[in-house]
C-alpha cells in the first residue's frame, strides 16, 4: 500500500515561465523568486481585474520570421478576432486557416488612473503555442507552451491613466522540440509551409483564453501551495505562501467556510490550520473552503489578501483500488476536448456549462482534460460541482509511427525525432501543469502524456527522469500517462515507473474491426495481462467508435449508432469481469475537429454526444449504466 499524500509540493520553487525579452529593464524590486505560473488573477479588497476580452485587430506576419516591426506598430485596419477563439474557423479564407507562423492581435488599453500606487501586469491565459507580449515597441514576454498562462509586468513602462497599444504574437508551430511536436514541410509545387503532427485533433491556434489586466499591491501573495489531509473528524490543510517585495510583513490565514464563518486560523509563510469536524470535498459532492491569505504590514494594516477555493481531501492508491478519501472511486466519464464549431478552442462559458450539465445527466463523474490542461475557468468550475479530473500535459504524439506520417518502422526517440530537447520541453510542461492546477481539489491524478511509444527503445530513459521530476513537485497525487494499444503489456517499458495503468484501447474499432466476438476476447486478454502484472488499478481512458449520427444498421455495423452502443455495452461486460478495473472514460464526450485527412471526414466522430452537444443512441446505455453505479455508491 502506497501513501500518497505528502508535502513536496510546498517546496515546488521554479524559474520564471516567462524569459524576459532582450529590451527588458532590470528593476531591483521585483528580483525576487517568481513562481513559475503566478496566481489566477483575481478581485479583492487590494487587486483589480480587467478583462481584456473582445474583438481585436488582427493580422498574419508575412513571413516565418516576422516578428518585429511594423507589427509594434499599430496594425492595418481591416480583420477583427474576437478574444478568446481560435482564429481558423473565424475567418472566410483558406490562407488564415492554413497559416503556419506568426499572427498578431493588437488594441488599445487604458491603465486605470486609480492604479498609481500599484503593479500592474498583462496575463494571457494561453497563446498556442508561442506568445509574445508587447507593450507599444518593447517585448516584455516571451512563452513556449500553449496551453498554460503567462504575464508581463507593464508598470515601469506605462503610467496609470496612460494609453498603450497592447500586440499578443502567437506562433502556431510544432516542430520535434515541442509538446505536442510536430513537423513543417515545404509544399513541392508551392513553397508553402505545411504543418503536421501526430495527433488526430486540430492544430486550432491563437488567443483561445482571456487575457487580462489585473493589478496588485508592491508587496503581494505570488503563490499559495495547499496539500490537504483528514486527522479523525478534522482537516489539515498545509499551506506555504510567497510574497513578491516583502520582507518585514506578516502573513494572516483565515479559513472560511461556505456559510462565511471563520473555521481556522493561523499566521506565518508556512505551517497547517486544522478544521474541526471538516465537510470533506467529494466526488458529486463539493465542499469548498475559502483559504485566505494576507499580508500585514507593521502597522497592522492588510496590504494584499488572496482567496484560494480549497477542497480537503485525500487521495491514495491501494492495491487495486483508487481512494479519495479513503473510499474505493470508480472513475465514469469521458476524454474530452475544448473544441467547438467556429471558435474551435476558444473557451466558452456556454460550453462550459452546457459540457458540465451532460456529464451530469449521464451520470459522469470524472473527466481527462485529454490532451493539454484546460481553461483555468474549467478546474475551478470541476471544483466547484464535484468532478474528478485526471490533469493531463500537451505531451500527445510522442509516437513517431502514429498517424502515418513516415513509415511505421519509424523509432521514435533519437537525435531527429523525439530527443533531448522534446524532454527538456516536457518537463517544463509538467512544471507548469503542476504549477498552475496543484492547489484544486478536482485534480486527483496527473497524467504526463498520452500514448507515447512506451514499447519502443529510449522510452525508459525518457520517461524515467520524468516521472520522477513528477513525484517530486507533487508527492500527493498519484501519476500516470495514456498508454497506447500497441504497448500491450507484454510491450510496454514505462508502466512501472507510474501508479494507475490507465489504457487506451480499440478492439473492434482499429483492430477486429466489427467483430465484437474477437474484439472481447482480445481485450479480455489484455486486461488480464495488466491485472497479472501490476496489483494496482486500471483505468481505461479511451475505448469507443467513430459514429455518425443518424446512421443506423439491423446489422450493427461500423459507424453506425447501433455499433456504438453495442461496442461499449462489450467492453461493460469486460470490465465488470475484471476485478483491478478502477475506472472507465469513453473517447469521447463530443465529436471534434481534426487534421484534414483520408480517415476522418469532417472530423472525429467518436463523441457520444455531436459536435453541437446532441446525444447518439450510446448516451442512454452509459446514462443507465453510470447512473445505476452512481445510485449503487450512495445506497
Ligand atoms: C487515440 C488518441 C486520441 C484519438 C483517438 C482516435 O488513441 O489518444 O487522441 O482521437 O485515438 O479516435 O483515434
Amino acid at each position: 500500500m502506497r501513501l500518497l499524500v505528502g508535502l513536496s509540493l510546498l517546496s515546488l520553487i521554479s524559474p520564471s515561465i516567462c524569459v524576459p525579452a532582450a529590451n527588458l529593464r532590470l528593476r531591483t524590486e521585483t528580483q525576487v523568486e517568481q513562481p513559475l505560473i503566478k496566481l489566477k488573477p483575481q478581485q479583492s479588497s487590494s487587486r483589480e481585474l480587467l478583462s481584456l476580452d473582445g474583438l481585436w485587430k488582427f493580422a498574419l506576419a508575412s513571413g516565418p520570421n516576422d516578428t518585429t516591426t511594423p507589427w509594434t506598430a499599430p496594425l492595418p485596419k481591416g480583420l477583427e478576432c474576437p478574444v478568446p477563439a481560435s482564429y481558423n474557423d473565424i475567418f472566410v479564407d483558406r490562407e488564415i486557416h492554413d497559416h503556419v507562423g506568426w499572427v498578431y492581435y493588437q488594441r488599445d488599453v487604458i491603465v486605470p488612473k486609480g492604479w498609481s500606487q500599484e503593479r500592474y501586469l498583462v496575463r494571457a491565459e494561453s497563446a498556442t503555442h508561442k506568445g509574445r507580449i508587447y507593450v507599444n515597441d518593447h517585448l516584455l514576454a516571451e512563452h513556449v507552451g500553449g496551453y498554460t498562462p503567462f504575464e508581463a509586468d507593464i508598470t515601469d513602462y506605462i503610467a496609470a491613466g496612460e494609453k498603450f497599444r497592447l500586440t499578443i504574437a502567437v506562433n502556431n508551430e510544432l516542430t520535434h522540440e515541442t509538446i505536442p511536436p510536430g513537423e513543417i514541410s515545404i509544399g513541392k509545387a508551392t513553397g508553402k509551409r505545411v504543418q503536421t503532427y501526430h495527433h488526430d485533433f486540430y492544430n486550432y491556434a491563437g488567443l483561445a483564453r482571456s487575457v487580462w489586466l489585473y493589478s496588485v499591491p508592491r508587496q503581494h501573495i505570488q503563490d499559495i501551495t495547499v496539500v490537504t489531509d483528514v486527522a479523525g473528524a478534522d482537516g489539515l490543510i498545509s499551506y506555504q505562501i510567497k510574497v513578491a517585495n516583502g520582507t518585514t510583513e506578516q502573513i494572516k490565514i483565515e479559513v472560511i467556510d461556505e456559510d462565511g464563518n471563520l473555521v481556522a486560523n493561523s499566521s506565518g509563510v508556512k505551517g497547517t490550520v486544522r478544521i474541526p469536524s471538516v465537510k470533506l470535498w467529494q466526488p458529486g459532492a463539493a465542499y469548498l473552503y475559502q483559504f485566505q491569505a494576507s499580508v500585514v504590514n507593521s502597522k497592522g494594516e492588510t496590504v494584499d489578501t488572496y482567496s484560494l477555493a480549497t477542497g480537503v481531501r485525500t487521495v491514495k492508491v491501494s492495491g487495486h483500488q483508487f481512494l479519495i478519501n479513503d473510499k474505493p472511486f470508480y472513475f465514469t466519464g469521458f476524454g474530452k476536448h475544448e473544441d467547438s464549431a467556429v471558435r474551435g478552442k476558444g473557451h466558452d462559458q456556454a460550453y462550459l456549462v452546457h459540457d458540465f450539465q451532460l456529464l451530469n445527466w449521464i451520470g459522469a463523474n470524472s473527466f481527462r482534460t485529454s490532451h493539454y490542461p484546460y481553461a483555468e475557468e474549467v478546474m475551478d468550475f470541476a471544483d466547484r460541482h464535484g468532478i474528478v479530473v485526471i490533469d493531463e500535459t500537451p505531451a500527445v504524439g510522442l509516437n513517431i509511427a502514429l498517424l502515418g506520417l513516415s513509415d511505421s518502422d519509424a523509432k521514435t526517440f533519437t537525435p531527429e525525432a523525439i530527443n533531448n530537447n522534446t524532454q527538456a520541453a516536457h518537463k517544463q510542461a509538467i512544471r507548469e501543469l503542476i504549477s498552475r492546477d496543484k492547489n484544486h481539489a478536482s485534480v486527483v491524478m496527473w497524467s504526463i502524456a498520452n500514448e507515447p511509444a512506451s514499447h519502443e527503445d529510449g522510452a525508459r530513459e525518457y520517461f524515467e527522469p520524468l516521472a520522477k521530476l513528477t513525484r517530486q513537485l507533487d508527492a500527493s497525487r498519484p501519476i500516470t500517462f495514456a498508454n497506447v494499444g500497441m504497448a500491450t503489456y507484454k510491450e510496454d517499458r514505462i508502466s512501472d515507473l507510474f501508479d494507475v495503468s490507465c489504457l487506451n484501447r480499440y478492439f473492434g474499432w482499429y483492430s477486429e474491426t466489427g467483430d465484437l466476438e474477437e474484439a472481447e476476447a482480445a481485450l479480455e486478454e489484455e486486461l488480464l495481462g495488466w491485472e497479472k502484472k501490476f496489483d494496482r488499478p486500471i483505468v481505461m481512458t479511451e475505448y469507443g467508435a467513430d459514429t455518425i449520427a443518424g446512421l443506423h444498421s439491423v446489422f450493427g455495423f461500423p459507424w453506425s449508432e447501433e455499433f456504438q452502443t453495442q461496442m461499449l455495452a462489450m467492453y461493460h461486460r469486460v470490465f465488470d469481469r475484471v476485478g483491478s478495473m478502477a475506472g472507465e472514460q469513453v473517447w469521447a464526450f463530443a465529436d471534434f475537429q481534426t487534421n484534414l485527412g483520408i480517415q476522418r471526414v469532417d472530423g472525429n466522430k467518436k463523441g457520444v454526444f455531436t459536435r453541437d452537444r446532441k446525444p447518439k443512441a450510446a448516451a442512454h446505455g452509459l446514462r443507465a449504466r453510470w447512473t445505476k453505479m452512481a445510485g449503487d455508491i450512495l445506497a
